[in-house]
């Protein structure tokens, strides 16, 4: 690890700070291939709306309604910003103000559930993120937490399982989380939807989908649509498919009065009290974004994905979902158990500058989390700068020569230098 080299007197440290954020924008910023499937880049004219004087201005409160003075255009923006995103997901209610998807999360459990209940979610293999575990948001709020039942080899939820479960858990259930971190392909939520109206036709169960890797898809019309589907409350992250900056929001259609209040209560003043105002802003124009090129951006997004693990599979890596077609989403996932283990295939990687994270996969014990056996891939944010299916294939082709023709990493890290400077410039935006 890089260790911290300046002597401790201020002019050294303020000069580090300008010179590692100037590194920090050279290397990951220009000269590495970003493939987190959990990040994405703004557009230059979202960024520099992201760095206003809204920055330094408190508005706790709704619209309209207050605690501090001087609130004029905070009022103006985030009553555009609810509008667009209302508009482009088809939703009647919107909180923009939790600060991060885990707080979305914790929020909804906090609304809809209190210490002593049951929660079911993905375990975290399977592909569920941590704040729906009880190590995570969901066990801060004291609730019980059970695995969703998951077929690892078609990647989907047991429905006849699930209804089992609903039975054994009964009154205690009280909120089903579907979503997550490692997400190749749409949720059957219609089913459960339909089977949890059948268990509990007192509606007394909130069916909740985090949406934080899929949101920009959705909003695209390319991946399932929630709401529609049959979701009560849907969590999300504004910066992943959604190319948006770093915050959390809550969508829902068919809240009932209580619900509404309830979650707004858990949102304000349970959880944020500042909401870091501006984000709303950026995250207003990456909506129009969105509304403008969201279908293009997303239908390339889940065509490059698709291209890649296509590609990858034939150069003779293990990419999971074969039979499903892969993938149908931003992600793409492989097992590198063969080449070494999840953590020294994206250490090489990252050495070549191409930049990965290791991930669990579905069936592997949660204790191997440190070197598991996966790579988790997303091709959201080289979309995002104009790469398509050809330029897929030189990424699967670096990944072989590196990984398994045994290429050596300076000479990978310039091919994906090279690529990467060959699109520098942001698309899908005005
Ligand atoms: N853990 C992040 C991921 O999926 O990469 C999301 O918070």
């Amino acid at each position: 690890m890089l260790q911290t080299q300046a002597a401790l007197d201020p002019a050294s440290l303020a000069r580090l700070a300008k010179d590692t954020v100037s590194r920090q924008n050279e290397w990951r910023g220009k000269g590495t291939l970003n493939l987190i499937a959990s990040e994405n880049v703004m557009s230059p004219a979202a960024m520099s709306l992201y760095a206003s004087d809204f920055e330094f201005r408190y508005a706790e409160g709704t619209i309209g309604e207050r605690y501090y003075e001087g609130t004029r255009y905070v009022d103006v923006i985030e009553d555009a910003c609810e509008k667009a995103i209302k508009t482009l997901f088809r939703a009647e209610f919107v909180d923009l103000r939790p600060l991060s998807g885990a707080q979305a999360n914790l929020a909804i459990f906090s609304a809809f559930a209190k210490p002593g209940d049951s929660a079911l979610s993905l375990n975290v293999p399977s592909g569920g993120h941590i704040s729906y575990r009880d190590f995570g948001a969901a066990g801060c709020r004291g609730l019980a937490v059970h695995d969703i039942p998951f077929n690892n080899e078609d990647f989907t939820v047991d429905i006849e399982a699930l209804r089992g479960l609903f039975k054994r858990l009964g009154a205690s259930l009280k909120v089903v989380t579907l979503g997550g971190s490692l997400f190749l392909f749409p949720h059957p939520v219609n089913e459960i939807a339909k089977a949890l109206g059948e268990s509990f036709p007192d509606g007394e169960v909130a069916l909740h989908y985090d949406a934080a890797h899929v949101l920009g898809l959705i909003a695209g019309g390319q991946f399932q649509d929630p709401l529609r589907e049959g979701a009560l409350v849907v969590s999300a992250s504004t910066h992943k498919t959604f190319p948006g900056p770093q915050g959390g929001i809550l969508l829902a259609s068919n809240l009932k009065d209580k619900q509404r209040s309830s979650l707004r209560k858990a949102v304000f003043p349970g959880l944020v009290s500042n909401h870091h105002i501006h984000r709303i802003p950026a995250l207003l124009y990456a909506a129009a974004e969105m509304m403008r090129f969201g279908a293009d951006y997303a239908s390339q997004t889940v065509a490059n994905a698709k291209s890649l693990a296509r590609s990858l599979d034939e150069l003779g890596f293990k990419v999971v979902g074969k039979a499903r077609g892969y993938t149908s989403s931003h992600q793409v996932a492989f097992d590198a158990s063969g080449l070494g283990g999840g953590a020294l295939v994206s250490r090489a990687l990252t050495e070549a500058n191409i930049i990965v994270n290791k991930n669990l996969l579905p069936g592997e014990d949660v204790r191997n989390s440190k070197n598991p056996a996966g790579i988790r891939l997303g091709v959201q944010e080289v979309t995002r700068f104009g790469m398509k299916e050809r330029e897929m294939d030189s990424i699967a082709h670096m990944f072989h020569d590196l990984l398994i023709g045994g290429e050596s990493k300076e000479s990978i890290a310039t091919r994906a230098t090279k690529l990467r400077r060959e699109f520098e410039e942001v698309k899908f935006t005005f």
